[in-house]
């Protein structure tokens, strides 16, 4: 450690707080000269309350020495704005940011495989040597003979079903995966002796790393953690946050939150862990900027899940906003509207947080040219979740407007903004 600055509180006790710069990783673009908060140790080792983090914080702020306002001020926020970049992975856009991918290192020697991180399941799941070639469309498979320190976990096998039809399953290895350079020994590795054409139809998806609660992993006959819980006890702080980014590749860290990543203030909200997903309460939504409407609804903050899917009357007051639009459900599979159109802004008010999400996030993807120029009818980011499923789906249309920390020690979610 190398303290560079001592902080003294009108309290009189010191805290050295060391710079710590924040490395670049696999090409991960950050906005300039990105320098965060690496420790903040109390002169007696005492933890440091979210209040005067914050100050401290805000001292660093006024210094010049910090890009923005500091985390930790939502309710019960822990000690966490611990920085270091070793738990940092670049999230790389697929296209129209149909999902992010991100490279994992798996096995001995290391084999990096591109997974989509999915904190709305709970298996760790690749295509491997076992996959049978007629599955595989280009996808980098993990060759398990060739790792040394796989081992095969005798009678157990996985089998998964997604909400949206596609399904894979097969056998099951513990094996070294490191993700940044946060290194879980001996994981559960899930290779895939079956997968659902979607699957074989995403050629750069090697597989999905799973990041929501083991009480939903589907190894029987023993459940397995994910890489975040087995993880945990060597983060600084068992937390992750997701930086997910229209077009150009976010990050997600894994122990620590980067004060340069958001702006303003983190709100936590209470999870609701009995479902395994990162579950909780959006309180309404405003429409352009309109007066807010009260229109509580469970949600579930899902990475792996490309659109943002609301309560049908949420989905029908958006697009009543927006001229031409049709929910075409036989044709498109949802609404659709003319690429021309100009889109509102969607904020969904989750406690005291405004989440904005630009009109712009909201055009998706076009439905009848290859692009956005070429086409006339495009597909809405925003649309109606599931009849019967209970929860509306936080997607990737939503996430990527937002900064948030999945907080694994309090069971909370925290939702910032950041400059998009
Ligand atoms: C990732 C992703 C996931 C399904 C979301 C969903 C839907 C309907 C209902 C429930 C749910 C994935 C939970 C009723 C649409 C994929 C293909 C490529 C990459 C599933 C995922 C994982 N299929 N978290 N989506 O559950």
């Amino acid at each position: 450690m190398d303290p560079l600055f001592e902080v003294t509180t009108l309290g009189g006790m010191t805290f050295k707080i060391s710079q710590v710069p924040n490395k670049k990783f696999y090409g991960v673009q950050k906005g300039g000269g990105s320098m965060a908060i690496a420790r903040a140790y109390s002169k007696y080792g005492a933890a440091i309350s979210d209040d005067l983090l914050s100050t401290i914080e805000e001292i660093l702020k006024e210094l010049g020495l910090l890009g923005n306002a500091g985390a930790g001020a939502g309710a019960g926020a822990g000690n966490n704005t611990t920085a270091d970049p070793q738990g940092e992975v670049a999230a790389v856009p697929q296209m129209f940011d149909s999902e992010y991918l991100c490279p994992v290192e798996i096995g001995t020697p290391p084999q990096t495989l591109n997974l989509d991180f999915d904190t709305g399941s709970s298996d760790l799941w690749v295509f491997s040597s076992e996959t049978p070639g007629i599955q595989v469309m280009g996808q980098d498979a993990w060759d398990i003979e060739k790792s040394s320190t796989a081992q095969l976990l005798t009678g157990e096998s996985w089998s998964i079903s997604y909400g949206d039809g596609s399904s894979s399953s097969g056998n099951v290895y513990l094996d070294k995966v490191s993700v940044g350079r946060v290194t879980v020994q001996k994981q559960a590795v899930e290779s895939a002796r079956n997968v659902s054409v979607a699957f074989t139809q995403r050629s750069d998806t090697d597989g999905l790393l799973g990041l929501a609660f083991g009480s939903i992993n589907t190894v029987k006959p023993t459940r397995q953690k994910t890489f975040f819980e087995n993880a945990i006890p060597d983060l600084a702080s068992p937390l992750f946050t997701a930086n997910l980014k229209k077009a150009e590749p976010g990050n997600y860290n894994f122990g620590f939150i980067d004060a340069t990543e958001f702006t303003g203030q983190i709100t936590y909200v209470p999870v609701n862990t009995s479902s395994g997903f990162w579950q909780f309460v959006s309180d309404g939504y405003s429409i352009a900027g309109s007066s807010a409407v009260s229109a509580p609804h469970q949600a579930i903050a899902d990475t792996g899940t490309t659109l943002l899917l609301l309560p049908q009357e949420i989905a029908d007051a958006y697009y009543s906003q927006v001229q031409g639009a049709v929910n075409d459900v036989r044709g498109a599979g949802g609404y659709v509207f003319p690429c021309s159109a100009s889109l509102p802004d969607y904020t969904a008010i989750i406690g005291s947080h405004q989440a904005v999400i630009p009109g712009d996030f909201i055009n998706y993807a076009p439905v009848d040219g290859d692009s956005f120029e070429n086409a006339t009818t495009c597909f809405g980011g925003i649309q109606a979740s599931a009849a019967g499923f209970p929860f509306s789906i936080y997607g990737d249309i939503f996430l990527k407007a937002q900064f948030v920390v999945f907080h694994g020690g309090n069971n909370q979610l925290g939702f910032a903004s950041k400059s998009l």
